[in-house]
């Protein structure tokens, strides 16, 4: 198994920001100690998408952070990211797998222990699991109970992220579930000062016991 911290994995949307602002919040949730970056574009060209994926990519190797890249295999590869994420309506994992190699990271959605088994089994390296509370993010998504959470974890030796509407005043619902981290993406992306949202995070998971 990979050596992977996904304690607190931050999924960038880059809707509303300009790029220069875009790119200072990434730099800010990693120095804030975010300790895995995941590239969300849904409106971007494929242009538009590696250009992006090479700045942010700059960023994360500064912190040592590896970047993952949603959706888009072939985007990974023609930028050299440490990896991909593919959700139930993408490329199957053991292809995103196979065009990966075996030495690059393949993250995968899951939302039942069923969708968890089979994508371990397909070689991936960790699970996001959810949506915990409802998001306001942009994404297809239905509601994950945290007993079915619970359950994933239990199923699968990779490590379990939860996902969905999460922040830091509502992770306590996650106390005793043996998750390896949360995904955020709005609760960075949108906070006001974005290192010390980060590093609040950071120590509520910390209070978690992750
Ligand atoms: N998958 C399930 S919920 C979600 C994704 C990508 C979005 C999470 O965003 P937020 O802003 O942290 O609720
Ligand atoms: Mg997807």
């Amino acid at each position: 198994m990979k050596k992977l911290n996904t304690k607190l994995y931050f999924i960038t949307d880059s809707t509303g920001f300009s790029e220069d602002e875009f790119l200072l919040r990434v730099e800010q949730a990693l120095a804030g100690g975010a300790t895995l970056l995941q590239l969300r574009e849904k409106e971007k060209t494929t242009r538009e998408y590696i250009k992006l994926a090479e700045k942010v990519h700059v960023i994360a190797k500064k912190y040592h952070v590896p970047l993952i890249i949603d959706d888009r295999v072939d985007v990974a590869l023609a930028m050299g990211a440490e990896g991909v994420h593919v959700g139930q309506s993408d490329m199957p994992v053991w292809l995103a797998r196979k065009l990966m190699g075996k030495d690059k990271i393949v993250g995968a959605t899951a939302k039942t222990v069923e969708q968890a088994k089979e994508a371990y089994e397909q070689g991936a390296d960790y699970l996001g699991v959810g949506a915990i509370y409802p998001t306001t993010t942009k994404v297809k998504t239905v509601l994950t109970s945290t007993d079915t959470l619970n359950n994933i974890c239990h199923s699968v030796p990779i490590p379990a992220n939860a996902i969905g509407g999460l922040n830091k005043d509502n992770i306590d619902i996650l106390k005793g579930i043996p998750i390896a981290g949360i995904c955020v993406v709005s609760a960075i992306m949108k906070a006001e000062n974005v290192r010390h949202e980060t590093e609040t995070l950071l120590a509520k998971i910390k209070e978690l016991g992750i």
